[in-house]
């Protein structure tokens, strides 16, 4: 069976993480029987990054290796899709991972009032004491990166105006059906679903949770892919062939 290593749930969402998210959907969507493990320190991992698979014995890093694992087991994610649907599909997969995830690691560790909800809920295994001190350090060199990645040096504001086309761009897909790519959840939807859904649950009331929050349309969406691929429990469902 599928071991999924993978943060442990938060705020309402199966895991932490929008890529354990997002690898829980892909599991639930494949129909595979999986079991999860939770872990909080992914610096044993091959990319010292969750999520990753335990299958015979081998670790697969990775959500995007997690999806051809699955692949190369048969399991059609975009069933039905166009050539062209397939090409459009991985540019919203790309906008949502390397750029909508980015938008969530400013929110939750560069926003003063709700680093500590995160320090205190990621980092709970960590005794109070040294939990501080640890924590400063792993918050720094996060924010570090976020400055040269450069989306660090944007204010929330001008992040939320960054971000806009992007939202705009899924919505314009949803107003021609309830995901992304028609009536059933495909790939792009783990990946996009899992990052709106982890912008939503983000505890306080920042700007981009606030943005997410009270869009209707948006909203529905994520509700949808809770329902369809496992809900906050991840536990499985069989939608895929
Ligand atoms: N490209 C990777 C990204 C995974 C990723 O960024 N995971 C983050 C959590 S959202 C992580 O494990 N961070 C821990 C660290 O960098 O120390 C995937 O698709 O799985």
């Amino acid at each position: 069976m599928i071991t999924l290593i993978t943060f442990a749930p938060a705020f309402g969402q199966p895991a932490a993480s929008p890529f354990c998210v997002k690898a829980i959907w892909l599991l639930n969507l494949s129909g595979q029987p999986w079991q999860r493990e939770d872990i909080a320190d992914p610096r044993k991992m091959p990319k010292q990054k969750l999520p990753a698979i335990r299958v015979g014995g081998q670790i697969i890093p990775d959500s995007e290796n997690i999806r051809q694992h699955l692949e190369t087991e048969g399991v059609d994610f975009d069933q039905g899709l166009s050539d062209l649907e397939k090409s459009t599909s991985h540019a919203f997969i790309r906008m949502a991972e390397e750029h909508m995830y980015f938008h969530i690691v400013l929110d939750r560790w560069g926003d003063d009032t709700v680093w500590p909800i995160i320090r205190d809920t990621y980092f709970d295994t960590i005794p109070g004491v040294l939990r501080g001190f640890v924590t400063n350090r792993l918050r720094k060199a996060c924010l570090q990166g976020m400055d040269r990645q450069g989306l660090g040096r944007f204010t929330p504001e001008e992040r939320l105006e960054r971000l806009e086309p992007d939202l705009v761009a899924i919505t314009t897909r949803l107003w021609h059906g309830p995901y992304l790519f028609g009536e059933r959840p495909t790939a792009a939807d783990a990946s996009v679903g899992a990052m709106l859904a982890t912008m939503r649950a983000t505890p306080g009331k920042t700007l981009l949770k606030t943005r997410i929050a009270e869009d209707e349309i948006l909203c529905r969406y994520i509700d949808r892919c809770i329902n369809a691929m496992g809900g906050a429990t991840g536990a499985p469902v069989r939608l895929c062939a």
